[in-house]
């Protein structure tokens, strides 16, 4: 038996479709503990293992409770995450000690994604994914879901990246590491609320069964490390650009101001944009993370095709 499984913890319902091969969304729980606030993020998270059900996959909320490596939360775990103000934000430095010390942790996408490959899942859905902070030059700040993404083999299903981050900067980080950034029916790289950030993605990709192609070539030749599927906001939900540039400029000098840093920095600058959009992003910001969950499971579903022609071969 491989090691780590020691420390993992996956439910009967997601061991179960993993063993019959079947396709499991993963999902995180930083945006459940840090990025929502309660109790949009309860519905939220609940909705979104609802939605990932409808289009025939398994979710498997990954998060970290008394020290276990959990994949599949119950809904009182779920409420947990939801709801209690100790949960700290766990990337991948933080695992060793939550595990040593038996404590909990919202995961990341970067710890999520190595969780999440640690079960065997390969599709994981989220809203957006950490990158370069504005300013980086000087703070250092890079979230370590960049470095994930280059070293663990999980199609990430995002809205882009947030522009409170340097979005070329994290574009060309992830092109010095190799990962792919497909956009979904798109050529530009979407901005999180915005549907456009003035970047372009690499590739775009017309349906589901193109990017699960993609991801089997790339493991298959044993190209490690993550994807990136870039799914814009639906149009109805987009939020002005310029609202948004404005807003993010004002949390931007306001963390500069208060003197935040470091893992905090994204929560709050999260927390500030919400405040200045008067909620607006708030409806912004869960609609994409459905129309992520959505995609990730269909994604997911044409995966798992394509691995069982191939156990035919
Ligand atoms: N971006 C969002 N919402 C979030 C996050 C990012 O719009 O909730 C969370 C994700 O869990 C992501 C993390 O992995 O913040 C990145 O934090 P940092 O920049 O500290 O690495
Ligand atoms: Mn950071």
């Amino acid at each position: 038996m491989k090691k780590f499984k020691q420390y993992l913890k996956i439910n009967e319902e997601v061991r179960h479709a993993l063993e019959q091969k079947k396709p499991v969304v993963a999902l995180e729980s930083t945006i459940i503990s840090h990025g929502l606030p309660y109790p949009e993020n309860l519905n939220t998270a609940t909705e979104m293992e609802r939605l990932i059900r409808e289009k025939g996959a398994v979710p498997a909320t990954i998060g970290v409770i008394e020290g276990q490596l959990k994949v599949g939360l119950t809904k009182e775990e779920l409420y947990f995450f939801a709801t209690d103000k100790s949960i700290i934000k766990a990337s991948r430095r933080d695992l060793p000690y939550l595990t040593s010390q038996k404590l909990h942790g919202a995961t990341t996408v970067a710890s999520t994604m190595i969780i999440a490959e640690m079960a065997e899942i390969k599709v994981f859905a989220t809203g957006g994914i950490g990158g370069v902070h504005r300013g980086a030059e000087r703070s250092f700040d890079i979230s370590a879901d960049l470095q994930e993404l280059a070293k663990t083999s999980v199609a990430v299903v995002c809205a882009g990246a947030k522009s409170i981050l340097d979005i070329g900067l994290t574009l060309e980080y992830l092109e010095t590491h190799g990962v792919p950034v497909i956009g979904f029916n798109t050529s530009a790289f979407p901005a999180f609320h915005t549907r456009e950030s003035g970047y372009n993605v690499n590739f775009s990709a017309q349906t589901p069964k193109e990017i699960s192609r993609l991801m089997r070539d790339k493991w298959l030749m044993n190209l490690i490390g993550g994807i990136v599927v870039a799914n814009p906001i639906p149009a109805k939900s987009a939020m002005d650009p310029k609202v948004m540039n404005e807003g993010i400029h004002n949390a931007i000098k306001k963390a500069e101001v208060e003197g935040v840093t470091g893992k905090e920095l994204t929560p709050f600058l999260l927390a500030e944009l919400k405040e200045l959009t008067h909620g607006k992003s708030l409806k912004a910001n869960i609609d994409l993370v459905y129309n992520n969950g959505k995609l990730g499971a269909e994604i997911a579903v044409e995966f798992a095709k394509l691995r069982e022609s191939e156990d035919h071969e």
